[in-house]
């Protein structure tokens, strides 16, 4: 059987862009030969978010919800996605995480399974900083910040060919993602903040991994609720990480 995509979605309070990912996510499914399930968590939104959720999952059987009663954070609707699919997903699968607010295209994972499969990765990371990436529409502030993390995971967590530590548009071996679980004791996150993409990241450098990046066309202008990042907060806990990430024994 050919193996199955997993693509697992981080929602809070994304009405105005979820619609629009989930009806270009379910024209994807119709081009591909894989069998997909996306699981969007919702993230205890205010708005309208779960009501959207639910009336795509009650009309496609490959959709489904998992909701937060309260708002948790980024990293906590990751570690929700992770242990949802390690728990029911084979390691041959794939596990897609993107954002949920329309920026990223996912007609691009086609490739970046290819690519995954071609070269027998455990991580491929949709970035900004290899030839052909591109960002459209994002704030100096923004590129200035994911400038400056590259250069401090660089420094203190490098993995070899990656440079994007804070996208969230990533493909994910599931065997890969199984066994780092287990070796940091399901604690491979431990922040609830946006600073949990680069946690993650961080802890894979210390195991070793077998990783490479594909462009990322961040359709930043398609971007229609405001950002939730915090960058201040987030380069606070990425110091942090110096002190909480060793190697696992
Ligand atoms: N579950 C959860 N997801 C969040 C939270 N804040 C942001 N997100 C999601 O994380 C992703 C990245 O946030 P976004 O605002 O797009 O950040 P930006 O694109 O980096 O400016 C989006 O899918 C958001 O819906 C949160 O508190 N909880
Ligand atoms: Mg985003």
């Amino acid at each position: 059987m050919a193996d199955k995509i997993f693509i697992g979605l981080p929602a809070f309070n994304e009405e105005k862009s979820l619609p629009e990912l989930l009806s270009k996510i379910i024209d994807f499914s119709n081009n591909i030969d894989e069998e997909l399930e996306v699981i969007v968590v919702d993230d205890g939104s205010t708005d309208r978010t779960k009501k959207i959720i639910e009336a795509f999952s009650d009309s496609y059987h490959f959709i489904k919800g998992l909701y937060h009663e309260k708002n948790l954070g980024l990293g906590a609707a990751i570690n929700t996605i992770f242990h949802a699919v390690i728990e029911k997903a084979c390691d041959n699968d794939f596990l897609v995480t993107m954002d949920a607010d329309n920026t990223h295209n996912p007609y691009q994972i086609i490739n970046m399974i290819q690519r995954i499969k071609e070269e027998n990765l455990d991580l491929i990371i949709a970035s900004r900083f290899v030839r052909g990436g591109e960002e459209r529409g994002v704030p100096l502030i923004r590129r200035l910040y994911s400038r400056g993390a590259k250069y401090f995971f660089k420094l203190f967590f490098n993995i070899r060919n990656i440079n994007d530590y804070s996208s969230g548009f990533r493909v994910y071996k599931v065997g890969y993602l199984r066994r780092s679980m287990q070796l940091y004791n399901n604690q491979l996150i431990t922040t609830n903040g946006f600073d949990c993409m680069a946690e993650i990241l961080a802890k894979f450098s210390k195991i070793g991994i077998k990783a490479a990046e594909y462009p990322l066309k961040l359709q930043y202008d398609l971007k229609a609720s405001a950002s939730k990042m915090n960058v201040f907060e987030t380069i606070l806990g990425y110091f942090d990480l110096l002190r909480r990430v060793k190697k696992p024994h």
